[in-house]
This record gives C-alpha cells, sequence and structure tokens, in this order.
C-alpha cells in the first residue's frame, strides 16, 4: 500500500485529550476507518501466542514507546486487511507517530499523511480525565505513576514529531480543554474546510 491513492489523517495529543472520543465522531461523520495504535498494541498484548505480549505489556506500563517494527508491522497490516475486505482506503489514525524515527519510518514505507491534528489540553485537564477514566478503564496505564511517565514521554518523545509536521504546515491544532460537543465543531471546521 505504499502511496496508495488514500487519505490519511492521523491524530496527536497527550494522553487522554480525547483522540478516541473525536475519532469515533468523526468516523460517524466522515468516511474514515478509525485505527488506534494503541488499541492495535493492546490487542496484540492480549493475543495468545504473540511473540511481543511481555514486551508490549511493560512498555505500556511504563508509557514508553514500543519500538517502531512491532507497530507499524500491525498498523500496516490491520490497513491492508481494511483494504482488501472493504476497499475503504481513507484512514484516520489515533495516537501515532508519536516518535520521529516512526514517524518518517512510515510516512516513507506505508503512505503519506494528509494532515495532523493536534488536541491540546493542559496536564491538570488531562490528569483529571485519566483518573476518572481509570476507575472503570481496566487499563495497566491509567493510575497516577503511569500517567506521569506518559506526560514525560509525550513531551520529550512526541512534542517533537507535532513541530516536524508543523514544518511541514500540516497541523490542524485544537482546543481540548473544551467540551467533547465543542471540541468536535471545530474538528469537523477542519474537515469540512479539507473537504473531506
Ligand atoms: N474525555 C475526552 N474528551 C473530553 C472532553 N472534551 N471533556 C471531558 N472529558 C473528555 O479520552 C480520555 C477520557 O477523557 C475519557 O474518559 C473521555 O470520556 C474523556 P480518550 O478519548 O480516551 O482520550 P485519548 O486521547 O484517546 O487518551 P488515551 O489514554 O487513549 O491516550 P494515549 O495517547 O495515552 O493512549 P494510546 O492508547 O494512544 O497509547 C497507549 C500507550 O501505547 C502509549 O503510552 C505507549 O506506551 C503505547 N504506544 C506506542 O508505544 N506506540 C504508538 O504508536 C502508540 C501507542
Ligand atoms: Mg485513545
Amino acid at each position: 500500500i505504499r502511496k496508495a491513492q488514500g487519505k490519511l489523517i492521523k491524530r496527536l495529543g497527550g494522553p487522554g485529550a480525547g483522540k478516541g472520543t473525536q475519532c469515533s465522531n468523526i468516523k460517524r461523520d466522515y468516511d474514515f476507518v478509525h485505527l488506534s495504535a494503541g488499541d492495535l498494541l493492546r490487542d496484540e498484548q492480549k493475543r495468545e501466542g504473540s511473540q511481543y505480549g511481555e514486551l508490549i505489556q511493560s512498555y505500556i506500563r511504563d508509557g514508553l514507546i514500543v519500538p517502531m517494527e512491532v507497530t507499524i508491522a500491525l498498523l500496516e497490516n490491520a490497513m491492508k486487511e481494511v483494504i482488501s475486505e472493504t476497499g475503504k482506503k481513507r484512514f484516520l489514525i489515533d495516537g501515532f507517530p508519536r516518535k520521529m524515527d516512526q514517524a518518517s519510518r512510515f510516512e516513507e514505507t506505508v503512505v503519506e499523511s494528509k494532515f495532523v491534528l493536534y488536541f491540546t489540553c493542559s496536564e491538570e485537564t488531562l490528569l483529571d480525565r485519566l483518573l476518572k477514566r481509570g476507575e472503570s478503564s481496566g487499563r495497566i496505564d491509567d493510575n497516577i505513576e503511569s500517567i506521569r511517565k506518559r506526560f514525560q514521554v509525550f513531551k520529550e518523545t512526541s512534542y517533537p514529531v507535532i513541530e516536524a509536521f508543523e514544518a511541514k504546515n500540516k497541523v490542524r491544532q485544537i482546543n481540548s480543554e473544551q467540551s467533547i460537543e465543542a471540541v468536535y465543531s471545530e474538528v469537523k471546521r477542519v474537515f469540512d474546510e479539507a473537504l473531506l
């Protein structure tokens, strides 16, 4: 699917910024297939017989970025499967890329993205949301210790990816401090302006 004739939109934002929530809205109203890198990693971690199960679990618990070979292979396989089963080629990739090496490898060998949605939010708000979600999510990284590490990795490792896309004029920034509905109306404006 190198240079696939598709449209690919990526979504970045700190942990708990609302990437997953907004993807559900977009998927409902626009013709995009939603793939979450985090969900693919969590599914692979649980898959019986996976050779990467333990590795993924320990990276996610520590908020670290799983080696790109694993994540890119999962994404590429998922995209190929969707294309061969449904013919759909418009993808919304949630929570990826979050490290420079992944970003360049994916853009060069899989497909170039059209733009990146970046959800900005204060750490206080993110922390509140994640701790609240942690009461029922069952996610091994929704605890205060892991959340702190995720914030750190976001600032040190993932933010430079946003700057790199910014330099190419590909970032569409959205204030996700607001209500889910207000955030979505900004998202819609971006999609409608891009004629998606
Ligand atoms: N909520 C959402 N929007 C709200 C709003 N506007 N107002 C009030 N509440 C709002 O939302 C989080 C919570 O906030 C929910 O309860 C929601 O109702 C509420 P959600 O939509 O789930 O936010 P999201 O940004 O998707 O948060 P998530 O925790 O999924 O983000 P992360 O980026 O931390 O998680 P992800 O699954 O992408 O990655 C997890 C881990 O996987 C990473 O830390 C890393 O270890 C690994 N990973 C890799 O190694 N490589 C990758 O490429 C990707 C992931
Ligand atoms: Mg998510």
